[in-house]
């Protein structure tokens, strides 16, 4: 291989500017894969695909407006109202994820930020699922640094909190809280030494600036985020973008090529909308760099391609799952 791919997989960059990833995202799809491809090998094993487990531990009720999602209070959906679940039953869920195979645990809550009592009840559950050696992330809304440290010293590996989009289309997207206030609650996680997970919707009726605006936001923060979920949006009844147009879904795989070269050491997750996308769709986005996925037949409220599905599309493929030493070993070199 020339020094010029080695230069290019090995570049971790935080000064892209907008046109040079749109001038990616534009490459013909043979090139920019064949690209994204190089920058994987460079970096991973090709065929290892991280495994992480979602459980939504508090469902609904949220007072935020983001218009994706069923869980706000403004959003008129079906959804039934849940609240937080008791630690025995999280630790049940949690020990079956392991058995089947995830290395990391994500519990959700359908939070602004934290409640003082659900926060208290959610550190004893991380302190149980940490205890089962799975790596634990968690996804609870917006976090001042003292919470950020509790969570952190009560064994949480990662945050998720992700920026969703650009910051200019954000405002169309969510008005009860502002990009500013997302990137505080990263920069609070990172103080407290956890490490982030970070990413964003596409599909959401934005503009190609505005996916690469996402990934500039993303990658030239001062650390690239260690786990970087790209979501297709789940549309969803009652919310105001469930009649969003669709995206083509090779422009969703050009966005997961993107981020793979831009970060290039990071784990690149194929995220909510594979339950709507083919095997070949979810294929080339493997191909183009993307290496975790949500395994479990459930996202948050949503549905997600069964365990058996996946490891049969793995076999097919020739993937198996990352090892979690793998995981963190990898991460340390982000
Ligand atoms: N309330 C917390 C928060 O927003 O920080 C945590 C849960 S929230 C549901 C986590 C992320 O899920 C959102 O930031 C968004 O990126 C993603 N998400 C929510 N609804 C979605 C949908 N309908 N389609 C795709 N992604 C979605
Ligand atoms: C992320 O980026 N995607 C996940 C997780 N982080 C929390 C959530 C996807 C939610 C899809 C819609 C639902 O199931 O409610
Ligand atoms: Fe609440 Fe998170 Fe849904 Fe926004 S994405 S409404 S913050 S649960």
């Amino acid at each position: 291989m020339g020094q010029e791919m080695q230069d290019i997989g090995n570049a971790v960059r935080h000064d892209w500017q907008r046109e040079e990833i749109v001038a990616l995202l534009e490459m013909p799809l043979n090139d920019l894969v064949f690209r994204a491809q190089t920058v994987h090998r460079e970096n991973f094993d090709p065929n290892a695909v991280q495994l992480s487990t979602l459980l939504n531990i508090k469902t609904g009720a949220c007072a935020e407006d983001c218009s994706y999602c069923p869980q706000s209070v403004v959003n008129d959906t079906s959804l039934k109202v849940e609240p937080l679940m008791n630690k025995a039953d999280v630790m049940e869920k949690a020990r079956q994820a392991k058995a089947n195979g995830a290395s990391r645990f994500c519990m959700g809550a359908a939070w602004r930020s934290p409640t003082p009592k659900g926060f208290e009840t959610t550190l004893d559950i991380i302190r149980g699922v940490k205890s089962l050696g799975l790596e634990t992330c968690a996804t609870l809304g917006m976090l001042t640094p003292s919470q950020a440290d509790e969570l952190s010293r009560a064994g949480l590996d990662y945050y998720n909190h992700n920026i969703d989009t650009s910051p200019e289309f954000y405002g169309e997207i969510i008005t009860t809280r502002t990009f500013q206030d997302r990137l505080d609650t990263l920069s609070h996680v990172r103080d407290a030494g956890m490490k982030v997970c970070c990413g964003g919707i596409v599909g959401m009726g934005e503009a190609e600036s505005d996916r690469a605006g996402l990934l500039q936001s993303l990658a030239n923060l001062d650390q690239h985020p260690e786990s970087v979920p790209i979501n297709l949006l789940v549309k969803i009844e009652g919310t105001p973008l469930e009649n969003a147009d669709d995206l083509d879904v090779f422009d969703f795989v050009r966005c997961i090529a993107v981020a793979r070269i831009m970060m290039p050491r990071s784990l690149v997750r194929l995220s909510a909308g594979r339950q709507e996308m083919s095997d070949e769709a979810q294929a080339l986005c493997f191909m183009a760099g993307a290496n975790s996925i949500f395994y479990g037949e459930k996202l948050l409220t949503t549905e997600n391609p069964d365990a058996n599905h996946d490891m049969t599309l793995f076999d097919r493929l020739g993937l198996y799952p990352m090892p979690v030493e793998e995981d963190i070993d990898r991460a340390v070199s982000v």
